[in-house]
């Protein structure tokens, strides 16, 4: 009885007949199912597959091995809106954009979309339910909440390479995500001053090669031009840009972006940006027939940026031609979309923005991963947005964790439930070694102190015990049994799941990605153990085990040190950080504690120190004034800063060293030449009375030689009262320590 009602589902029924058991991502808009599992005949007989999208009819007889062209078998129904083969479902397809209707029973599936992109995303559905050669009889109506849904490759540092490129189309495809712009800063082809120049031939391959990947997994390969810093506003340029838009038209690109993120000078002119944009739409977007929309990315391109009244951005509101799509990062660089905020843009650029999301991008913060779950984006406001994407971190398998989590939240907003779709996440990149993926993912999601002040939660369930355990033994005296049982077994899973990942074989490419962080995670993870070991060989009494423990201690402390200072060695944030939010500190609080209650009752004068920061940096500049500091043996530096720094008349910034050092130098590069018309260097001995100092300089490069001259303190400051454009690219000083 039952079997015959299912034989009927596809014709005859309504949704909602049946509760949803099936559990798959993106989260379909209905579902509806009986329960029952179809087991795959092995014979099918299609109807439509001549039609129908190749890519996906291709994909689907991968899928269904077995005899194709069957008499008798499953019958399988493939098609588009208005093929003939699936006329008589026609009624059920969404009416919407990559929409589609997917039905399985046992006499028949269905696969039938409102496009070719829809057909193909049906198929992918169907995928994601096949296993062990079952399908659950099921309904489904489903389609995008958000037009454009994807990634924008938009991060500074190493561009991903050609292959992680391939795997990455394919991933889009698999999870329904439609868009890839190519955009990486250091692509010297996207950027100044060679936008202007055609790719070499080995790369313009590589590039071809993309596109076609991208299209058979139904992606819009979007290549973005970066040309604001040395654009010139003349036909000569114009020129130049379309010429290049050709030599990428030949190699097969459909879909453009202009950005003029991070640029200072004549490049800014909102009027002439929107020229430009224009110029491009009329003479080659709309000639050309076959390329799609515009998209590019504003100068202010986020609320903190923009001038209030709003001049620039509602200069392109009312100039770009409507067709344009335009990019924003929210109300920071690095923010979460909420209502109002996307409200605030809609109103000036006069359309539904195209959000450029800065998460997992960690350009800003190298020496961390970001492999947390998607969080924080307003889920009701899918109507006010053109597009949604992620800017990734340079690690492009590590990235698929967040890339998966956006694919989900961009299909179905409503529907998104962060924590699970994590999980899956994970599941579905590191399928045999899931449990110790997401035991280290949930130990390396937040970024550390940044100029950006964005943080994630990290080490979520081990919090209460690590504030319980601080309280008690840090604070207190005494620790509790059961917190030290659970910190002990956490510290033993992070060195078990470092190994475990270390030699996982089922995804290399991550493992390779995640080394430095895995072998550290595993070194911070035995510290831990040993850390307890001192607590309870203190407690016992028991010196000799306490000073062996010290001692083990103190080689992982080094060997972690030897990491920091040999992988992941960027300009910008080198080292390898891991679990810096809530484990890291609270071993090293531990060690500090234990080995200063020792000192003091054996009165001994062993070292407490673990890695920190005893230096400040002080400033009156927004973009400036959360910039980390970092501590190389007898350097001290500020994290240097990726996009163009505002630094107001009369704003300083100052180092205050932590005592007074025989100086050697100061070393400054603000990526500009004429800072010495406004600059002015200062030292100081206590960080009250000031002395300035001449320094040279060569091209962007401020040096002043200090010749062991005692400072505490130097300041620099702009000694004007006119606003000034620079590039935070380097801030040393060097002292004898
Ligand atoms: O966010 C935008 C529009 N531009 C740049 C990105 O290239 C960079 O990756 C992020 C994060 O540092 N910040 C930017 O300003």
């Amino acid at each position: 009885m039952r079997k015959a009602y299912l034989a009927i589902i596809c014709l005859f029924t309504g949704f909602n007949a049946f509760a949803q058991h099936t559990d798959i991502q993106p989260v379909p808009q209905q579902i509806s199912e009986s329960g029952q599992l179809i087991t795959l005949p092995g014979s099918y007989q299609f109807t439509g597959d001549t039609e129908a999208n190749p890519y996906a009819v291709q994909q689907l007889k991968q899928l269904l091995a077995g005899n194709h062209s069957a008499k008798e078998g499953l019958r399988i129904y493939i098609g588009e809106k208005g093929d003939k083969a699936i006329r008589k479902f026609a009624r059920r397809i969404p009416n919407q954009k990559e929409g589609y209707y997917l039905c399985i029973n046992d006499k028949e599936i269905v696969l039938a979309g409102n496009d070719e992109r829809g057909t193909f995303y049906a198929l992918q559905t169907l995928s994601r339910l096949l296993k062990d050669n079952q399908l659950p009889a099921v309904e489904i109506k489903d389609y995008p909440s958000i037009r454009f849904r994807g990634v924008v490759e938009g991060f500074y540092g190493t561009p991903w390479s050609h292959a992680a490129r391939l795997r990455q189309l394919k991933f889009y495809g698999e999870n329904k995500m439609n868009t890839y712009i190519y955009g990486p800063k250091d692509d010297p082809y996207h950027s100044s001053p060679n936008w202007r120049l055609p790719y070499p031939e080995k790369e313009a391959e590589q590039l071809q090669e993309l596109v076609k990947v991208a299209k058979e997994n139904e992606v819009d390969f979007v290549w973005a031009i970066h040309p604001g810093q040395d654009i010139k506003w003349n036909q000569e340029d114009r020129d130049n840009l379309l010429a290049k838009f050709e030599k990428m038209y030949d190699l097969g690109v459909r879909s453009f972006a202009v950005f003029f993120d991070d640029i200072s000078g004549e490049g800014t002119n909102p009027v002439k940006q929107a020229e430009l944009l224009n110029y491009i739409d009329e003479n080659f977007v709309k000639v050309k027939k076959d390329v799609t929309p515009l998209v590019m990315c504003p100068t202010e391109y986020n609320k903190s940026w923009s001038d209030p009244k709003g001049g620039y951005l509602t200069t392109l509101g009312d100039k770009l031609n409507p067709s344009i799509q335009i990019m924003w990062t929210g109300d920071r660089v690095i923010s979460d979309i909420t209502q109002e905020g996307i409200q605030w843009i809609n109103e000036r650029i006069k359309r539904p923005a195209y959000i450029w999301w800065n998460f997992p991008v960690s350009d800003y913060v190298r020496d961390h991963l970001l492999l947390g779950p998607v969080y924080g984006n307003d889920t009701r406001i899918a109507d006010q947005m053109s597009g949604f994407v992620t800017n990734p971190m340079e690690h492009a398998e590590a990235s698929k964790i967040a890339i998966y989590g956006v694919a989900s939240y961009s299909w179905n907003p409503e529907k998104y439930d962060s924590e699970k779709t994590w999980k899956d996440a994970i599941k579905n990149i590191m399928p045999a070694s899931a449990e110790e993926l997401e035991f280290f993912a949930a130990h390396n999601s937040d970024l550390g102190a940044n100029g950006h002040r964005y943080r994630r939660d990290e080490s979520v369930a081990l919090q209460p015990v690590a504030q319980s355990f601080t309280d008690s033994y840090i604070k207190g005296e005494k620790y509790n049994e059961n917190d030290y049982a659970a910190l002990q077994e956490t510290f033993g899973r992070m060195a078990e799941s470092g190994d475990i990942l270390l030699t996982d074989a089922e995804n290399t490419p991550l493992v390779k990605e995640m080394k430095p962080w895995l072998t550290q995670f595993k070194l911070l993870g035995e510290t831990g153990e040993e850390v307890l070991a001192m607590a309870k060989a203190y407690e016992n009494g028991n010196q000799e085990l306490f000073m062996r423990k010290y001692k083990h201690v103190k080689a992982l402390q080094q060997q972690m040190f030897q990491i920091d200072q040999t992988y992941n060695q960027n300009p910008y944030q080198p080292g390898v950080k891991t679990a810096t939010k809530v484990i890291k500190p609270l071993i090293d609080q531990t060690f500090a504690t234990v080995t200063e209650r020792y000192n003091k009752k054996y009165n001994t004068l062993l070292d407490a120190t673990t890695d920190y920061m005893p230096h400040k940096l002080i400033s009156d500049v927004e973009q400036i004034r959360n910039l980390p500091l970092q501590l190389k043996t007898n350097r001290i530096q500020v994290s240097p800063a990726l996009e163009v720094i505002k630094w107001q008349g009369k704003g300083f910034i100052t180092i205050e060293l932590d005592n007074v050092y025989p100086a050697q130098s100061i070393d400054i590069d603000f990526g500009k030449p004429e800072v010495a018309t406004w600059g002015v260097l200062e030292v100081s001995t206590d960080g009250k009375e000031w002395k300035k100092i001449d320094y040279k300089q060569e091209k962007n490069r401020l040096t002043a030689d200090l010749q062991k001259a005692p400072v505490k303190a130097v300041r620099f400051s702009n000694s004007q009262d006119k606003e000034q454009e620079i590039y935070l690219r380097r801030f040393v000083i060097t002292v004898d320590k």
